[in-house]
């Protein structure tokens, strides 16, 4: 690594990031449109600071000339699942595609860290295009649950303020705090099916809504203005009985108006 080309060495590994943001965001989006509880709730990306990746490879003993081989997060993204079970899921996804190559996974789920730390790890070979053609870097995905999560981001900030030096009695508590995230993540997965019942309840309403509202929109272009808003009126009421299969029926029933109104302006 020429170190004073940091910038321009880093630039495929910022691309990589984004993309594989845009990528992850794109799957929850796909679930979503389709009614479907989405294993992944957030994405968030990283690149790793010049600073840390010095750091990193001066405490593993790395010549500068090996950092892009030898570290593998770099590039960083996070996958943030509501229950454990999705990690797995999600996990079985990235296998599957054909945009990225698992190098080699870490289950700290099963085999939790001494810190107390729980998290999956997939390190994948991904390729950029760049100015000077095609590039495959390493990225790391560091999947897990909004609670470890929770955990995670506690502890590192403090592992960051004592470095080795942690107090005994505040890594005592913070597996304290570890069990107590697994107890609730083991207690979320036990009412896991009811949570996602009610999501995508929730989501299914807010489609339908949002049809039926995009539906009445445009009919006020075309469609008698007192007719509309006898319309609207119905799905006012409708919409304050909370009853979804009635606005179901009435999405269906607007959809074939506005399709009627459609099939009349082409002809
Ligand atoms: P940052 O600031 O997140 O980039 P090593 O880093 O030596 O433990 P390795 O092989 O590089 O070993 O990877 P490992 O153990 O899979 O850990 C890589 C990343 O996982 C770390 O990156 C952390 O983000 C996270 N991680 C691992 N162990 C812990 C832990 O005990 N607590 C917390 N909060 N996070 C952990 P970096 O480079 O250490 O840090």
């Amino acid at each position: 690594m020429e170190i004073q080309l940091w910038r321009e060495i880093l630039a495929p590994y910022e691309l990589a990031v984004d993309e594989l943001v845009v990528k992850f965001n794109h799957i929850i989006k796909e679930h979503r449109r389709a009614g479907i509880y989405s294993p992944i709730e957030e994405v968030n990306g990283r690149l790793k600071s010049i600073s840390s990746i010095l750091e990193k490879a001066q405490k593993k003993g790395i010549p500068l000339d090996k950092i892009e081989e030898s570290i593998e997060d770099i590039a960083g993204v996070r996958i943030i699942c509501q229950f454990t079970e999705d990690i797995y899921k999600v996990a079985d996804m990235i296998r599957h595609r054909s945009d990225m190559r698992v190098k080699s996974e870490k289950d700290y789920i099963t085999h939790q860290k001494a810190s107390g730390y729980r998290s999956y790890h997939m390190i994948i070979c991904y390729t950029v295009e760049t100015m000077k053609g095609a590039r495959e870097i390493h990225a790391e995905i560091q999947i897990r649950t909004l609670a470890m999560n929770f955990w995670a981001t506690i502890e590192h900030s403090l592992q960051y303020k004592y470095k080795q030096n942690m107090p005994e009695n505040l890594s005592s508590r913070l597996h304290k705090a570890a069990e107590a995230i697994i107890v609730l993540d083991n207690e979320m997965s036990s009412v896991r099916g009811e949570i996602m019942d009610a999501q995508n309840s929730f989501n299914i309403k807010a489609h339908i809504v949002a049809d039926i509202l995009t539906n009445i929109q445009n009919l006020y272009k075309v469609a008698n203005q007192r007719e509309v808003v006898k319309i609207q009126d119905e799905f006012f009421r409708i919409y304050n009985t909370g009853d979804l299969e009635q606005l179901t029926r009435f999405g269906r029933e607007l959809d074939l108006i506005s399709e009627g109104y459609r099939a009349q302006s082409l002809g």
